[in-house]
């Protein structure tokens, strides 16, 4: 079957497993668009699935036909009086959250917000959040959830590419003021009409008063975009990820089934709400499907965290793998009570298996690896799953329906057990980005799989374990190096507690290798040692570092993950010095 991309050299094969890397393919990608298109998208945006593949979903129960406003409905319904959320001071049932979202549903269309119109939402975690979730889908209205960290790069992007009407923003959130974005914004994106204010709103409208009689609106169709999702890549300019009520809604309930989540949950939301893995995989919405509790934290610093684990007794929460060690190291000496927490969501990028070991000791809960993308796709370690398995596994995929290929650099399936790029379509995985022909052409296959970038091995238990992205290689001296391999090697160094590895430009061998290392204790290995060590591992010696660069943390992307591009701008900032 002709694939969407292929790469221009088979990837090197290895039976034991080791991570391998597949050239990148950017120049193959263009050769692609070979057979059928994909359908064309909606008015709204959303790249429809198949006619038959929907009604597949349908009839398995998976998408039930109710829009994300239906959903609280229905959950006020059921848990009316059960407190829904707590953030700061405030604390709502699900019936009041209901209210209020009715409330602000109809100040918004007050304000001339319509259906299918598109809201930029930059929001920290905060009550405002869910209110204006629900009150944007009741009125059929779009949210595009930007993170807290984004500029005026992102949102201006964003704004222009959404034609959103509307921008709603804290006043001021770690130090930043967001109304004096919002001026940079209405710049660069003359068609927002609205700045709304959660907190002081300056020149602004304040989102408190977007609050009226509420009324009814009609129901939008549940098979079209409840959300978009910003695309949590940490190369070029981000992409938008449309999600609909039906396969959200599903996304969430399901992740709180396979999650087993319960009434009793009480659910800590300390990564940014506004990202996929706290929002919905289970997160607030999987939680407020079984009638659970939402804690949502100003930030994941064990100094906000802790003392909400403590007050509100959290069962469950959601971290990115950096953010781990600083719990583990708070845990040591906090006087905060963190005994009710039971599991630990880590999901965002690779957990080493050693930090995986030590988090039910340190922490006194159960570890879960969750692999997932905003695109859609969710894999979970499961709580029978033994302990290795949650070590070494990043999970296994969340439905029957949903299909996985992993295929090698000419889009042909690998053997059992081999690396390749892993594509997967289903119900709850995109067809298409949000107004992207371009990128869609070649981001997906013919029939549909969206390719993930990830290279991936697959257990005969059908768990997963990520071995890199196929784009994250060093090529040098024509040799292709995985930087996750790299990086896992120079990590095991007992002075090395963190790395990255990168590759820099080099006119005689096309890119060095360059270890940026956060040392373990007083100075970081040298280049020789460190050399030495890997070689002394067994690792060949065309993937040993030529450079090793100390520093005290590296940076992190708007939700926690190692930002690459920016350590590769530093590096060749330092170098300009
Ligand atoms: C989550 O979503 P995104 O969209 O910010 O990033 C997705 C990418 C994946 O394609 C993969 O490259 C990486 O992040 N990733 C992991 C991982 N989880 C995500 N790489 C290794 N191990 C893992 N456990 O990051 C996301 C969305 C929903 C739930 C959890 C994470």
């Amino acid at each position: 079957m002709p694939m969407a991309a292929t790469a221009s050299a088979p990837m090197s094969g290895n039976q034991r497993g080791a991570p391998v890397a597949l050239r990148p393919r950017e120049s193959s990608r263009n050769v692609t668009h070979i057979a059928t298109e994909p359908p064309p998208p909606l008015p709204s945006g959303l790249t429809p699935w198949p006619t038959g593949t929907a009604a597949r979903y349908v009839a398995s129960g998976h998408w039930d036909g109710r829009t994300l406003g239906t959903l609280l409905r229905d959950w006020t319904a059921e848990y009316g009086d059960r407190l829904a959320i707590v953030a700061g001071s405030e604390r709502l049932t699900y019936r009041q959250l209901d209210e209020r979202a009715d409330r602000m549903a109809a100040g918004l269309a007050d304000l001339g917000i319509r259906a299918g119109d598109r809201v930029l939402v930059q929001l920290p975690n905060s009550g405002a959040f869910p209110v204006l979730l629900f009150a944007l889908a009741r009125l059929g209205a779009i949210p595009a959830l930007t993170l807290p960290a984004h500029r005026i790069t992102e949102i201006g992007h964003l704004a222009r590419l959404s034609e959103a009407v509307a921008y709603v923003i804290a006043d001021e959130y770690a130090g930043f003021d967001y109304r004096e974005l919002a001026a940079a914004v209405q710049a660069e994106a003359p068609g927002l009409r609205h700045v709304l204010v959660a907190g002081d709103p300056g020149p602004y409208t304040a989102l408190a008063k977007v609050d009226t009689e509420p009324r009814d609106f009609p129901d939008p169709d549940p098979a079209d975009i409840a959300l978009l999702l910003v695309s949590g890549g940490t190369t070029g300019v981000p992409k938008l990820i449309p999600r609909t009520h039906n396969d959200y809604g599903y996304n969430a309930r399901a992740s709180a089934e396979a999650c087993e989540l319960s009434a009793g949950t009480v659910y800590l939301a300390c990564l940014p709400i506004a990202h996929n893995f706290p929002l919905a995989c289970p997160g607030m919405l999987g939680t407020l499907s079984v009638g659970g509790r939402v804690v949502l934290s100003p930030s994941p610093a064990p100094g906000d965290a802790f003392p909400l684990i403590e007050a509100e007794r959290v069962t469950h929460t959601a971290l990115v793998p950096p953010l781990i060690p600083l719990w583990t190291d708070a845990a040591e000496w906090d006087p905060a009570d963190i005994s009710s927490l039971r599991v630990l969501q880590a999901g965002g990028s690779k957990l080493a298996a050693d930090l995986a070991r030590t988090i039910p000791d340190a922490l006194g809960c159960s570890v879960q690896q969750v692999f997932g993308m905003a695109e859609g796709l969710l894999n979970y370690t499961r709580s029978d799953d033994d302990s290795e398995t949650v070590a070494l596994t990043q999970g296994r995929p969340l439905s029957d329906d949903d299909e996985l290929r992993i295929v090698d650099g000419s889009g042909q399936d690998v053997a059992p057990g081999e690396v390749g790029e892993l594509l997967v379509r289903g119900p709850y995985t995109l067809r298409g980005y949000y107004r992207a022909p371009e990128v869609n052409a070649t981001a997906f296959t013919p029939d549909g799989f969206y390719c993930s970038g990830d290279l991936v091995r697959r257990l005969p238990s059908g768990h997963l374990i990520v071995e890199g992205r196929v784009k994250d290689t060093i090529d040098r001296n024509g040799e292709s190096v995985s930087a996750e391999e790299v990086e896992a090697h120079v990590t095991a160094h007992p002075q090395v507690r963190r790395c990255a590895a990168v590759g820099l430009p080099d006119a005689g061998q096309g890119e060095r290798i360059c270890a940026v290392v956060v040392p373990d204790g007083p100075s970081a290995p040298t280049l020789q040692a460190l050399r030495a060590f890997l070689l002394e591992r067994g690792v060949a010696a065309f993937k040993l570092p030529d450079r090793v660069e100390p520093v005290t943390d590296l940076p992190l992307t708007a939700i926690g993950k190692i930002d690459k591009r920016s350590l590769v701008r530093m590096l060749e900032e330092r170098d300009r010095a």
